[in-house]
């Protein structure tokens, strides 16, 4: 295992070990460390990198503070946005990383991203990780479509679990993810060091889908749970 995801298991270990003490949502990404590693060793400073719900790991991934994170799970004014944000929702702009609670909610924007790095003459990237349901966001067809169109920097990086909450993909999904991506016009990989060089090189969308076995529960269900009791 690679320094990186030793370290970003740790991490999350030691807040499973401590959930007791969290009031927001989390979601653990045991299981996904490797999505981020490989993103960790082929990011640029400049790229941009667009999470989800599932974000622990890209967070570190990015260069982002283990302690300013821990203190914004825990919702002190140290964290990262001040504790209002929580687990599902970090934003720190001074690393380009941004994260949404709402399932899809990035994608578009980091199509944008793209259009602007373009624009802009960079070699930067913009990197969207998203997971198996993301894809069920009508949002991220019409993105697929924009950015094939206008061959736009964008990489979206797919860790399929087999899951949408509880709900198994095969009774979800019709097709594999990645052949209907591939009919839109966009190259499809399931290396992400190899999916991130091609889409800095041309300067071309990219979909990576990379199989994964989420290792917890979906969400701090009992934690959730006893929040309620309490504020009921
Ligand atoms: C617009 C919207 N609809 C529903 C939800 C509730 N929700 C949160 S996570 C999730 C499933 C996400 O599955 P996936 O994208 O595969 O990521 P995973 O949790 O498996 O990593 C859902 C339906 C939401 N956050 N936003
Ligand atoms: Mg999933």
């Amino acid at each position: 295992m690679r320094e990186i995801e030793k370290k970003i298991r740790a991490f999350e270990m030691r807040l499973q070990a401590n959930m007791k003490e969290v009031f927001c949502p989390v979601h653990l990404s045991l299981g996904h460390e490797s999505v981020a590693a490989d993103l960790h060793e082929v990011m640029q400073s400049g790229d941009w990198l667009f999470s989800t719900h599932r974000n622990h790991h890209h967070y570190l991934a990015k260069g982002g503070s283990e302690e300013k994170l821990w203190d914004e799970i825990m919702g002190l004014k140290s964290g990262i946005n001040g504790g209002f944000a929580g687990s599902q929702a970090v934003v720190d702009p001074s690393i380009n990383f941004h994260s949404s609670a709402i399932l899809g909610g990035l994608i578009g924007v980091a199509a944008g991203t793209a259009m602007a790095l373009k624009l802009n003459n960079s070699n930067d990237i913009s990197i969207c990780g998203i997971g198996d349901a993301g894809t069920e966001q009508g949002v991220f067809w019409e993105s697929l479509n924009f950015a094939a169109l206008h061959n736009l920097p964008v990489a979206y990086i797919c860790e399929n679990n087999g899951k949408s909450v509880d709900a198994l993909i095969e009774e979800r999904q019709a097709m594999p993810i990645s052949s209907r991506v591939a009919a839109f016009g966009v190259t499809t990989f399931n290396n992400v060091k190899v999916a991130i060089d091609f889409c800095r090189k041309e300067k071309k969308p990219v979909f990576c889908e990379i199989k994964v076995n989420l290792e917890c529960a979906h969400i701090n269900m009992a934690t959730m749970l006893d929040l309620c009791a309490h504020t009921a």
